[in-house]
């Protein structure tokens, strides 16, 4: 099942279970460990001091009490130093730890904050990052609903050269739209040198295992595919990758029971983020996906910041759906993949 970063108060995120950054001895703390025991009540602090402590990049779990989740995790994050002390390695083993204690549980979601990231001082940038690494690598072994908890959106920070070369795209590609907005009303707006030039410096997609090349295809076979459905188009487009269902809708962030739905359903109607993540997984160059998304009665375009940064993944040959929904949380945009249609 998928990951989600959502913008919330842990305490009243409904699932499973919610993870803790929490202090080794347990004791509770301020910031979200405050936060969950306030919400739980004192039931949680009296069995946390039956505990014994937890080391640092390990979680204990306990009941959720007054919570509206079933059990607290609470795992103890590193101090951030200079990130020389192996800090990288015991934050990581804390997404480790959690994910594998909710297992063990039976849970079937589960939310974290980031960890380390406010008393403890982790740059933010690079914990998302551990998280996100950490989590989707679960994810390929083992179905889960898990969701990132970014409580203040003012200290998140994606990689400051990504927010910037994606604002820079976004900016050229509506100067694009002005440019031909204008063209064609007064058919004389010519776009100057440096405009071609700052378009030839956005980097192209590199070679990517497309199924089948273009001209090995017959004209019977264009031909069949003009009909086809978004549904059938994904179930062959999945077969001509070589790839399992599984392997595509995990890729793709989308829940299990969605795929089916749409595998069972030729004529499925996917939300246009839905119809994205597959082209996403599926790794399809740019026309392909276009013809992917007009299956489903979409289109990209370039008057729309979410349709902007899309093709800017898709250019630079970046797949990685999770990298892309953390650039789309940055711009405020809705994110790919998820549990519903
Ligand atoms: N929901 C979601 N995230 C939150 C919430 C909330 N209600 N409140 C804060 N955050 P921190 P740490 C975010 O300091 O760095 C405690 O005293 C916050 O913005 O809670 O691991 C413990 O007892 C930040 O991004 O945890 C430990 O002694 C993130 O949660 C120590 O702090 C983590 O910030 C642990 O420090």
């Amino acid at each position: 099942m998928p990951l989600q970063i959502i913008r919330d108060d842990i305490t009243r995120v409904k699932c499973d279970a919610i993870v803790n950054a929490a202090n080794s001895k347990l004791r509770g703390g301020g910031g979200v460990d405050g936060a969950i025991h306030n919400a739980a009540g004192p039931g949680l602090h009296e069995e946390c001091m039956t505990l014994g402590g937890c080391k640092v990049g390990f979680a204990i779990i306990t009941k959720g009490y007054n919570l509206p989740c079933k059990y607290v995790i609470h795992a103890v994050g590193p101090h951030w130093f200079n990130g020389k002390f192996g800090e990288a390695e015991q934050l990581a083993s804390c997404y480790r730890e959690s994910l594998r204690l909710a297992k063990e549980y039976g849970c079937e979601s589960v939310a974290f904050p980031l960890i380390s990231t406010g008393a403890f001082g982790y740059p933010k940038d690079q914990a998302l990052q551990i998280a996100i690494s950490e989590i989707s690598r679960f994810l390929l072994e083992t179905d889960m609903l898990v969701f990132v908890v970014v409580y203040d959106k003012d200290g998140f920070q994606i990689s400051k050269k990504l927010i910037s070369d994606i604002a820079e795209y976004i900016d050229e590609c509506y100067v694009e739209a002005h440019y031909y907005g204008r063209s064609t009303v007064l058919n004389t707006f010519p776009l100057d040198d440096a405009y071609y030039q700052k378009s030839a410096a956005i980097p192209q997609a590199p070679s990517i295992a497309h199924s089948k090349p273009l001209q090995s295809q017959s004209l019977d076979d264009l031909i069949s595919t003009i009909d086809e459905s978004f549904s059938q188009m994904l179930l062959r487009k999945i077969d001509e990758k070589g790839i399992s269902d599984s392997e595509c809708y995990k890729k793709a962030n989308i829940d299990r029971k969605l795929f089916s739905k749409i595998r069972s359903d030729i004529n499925y109607k996917p939300s246009k983020t839905t119809a994205i993540a597959f082209a996403i997984a599926l790794e399809l160059p740019l026309d392909e996906t276009k013809d992917m998304l007009m299956k489903a009665g979409y289109a990209l375009s370039h008057r729309n910041k979410f349709d902007i940064i899309i093709e800017y993944f898709i250019k630079m040959g970046n797949y990685d759906v999770f990298e892309i929904n953390e650039a789309l949380f940055a711009f405020d945009q809705s994110l790919l993949g998820g549990i519903k249609a």
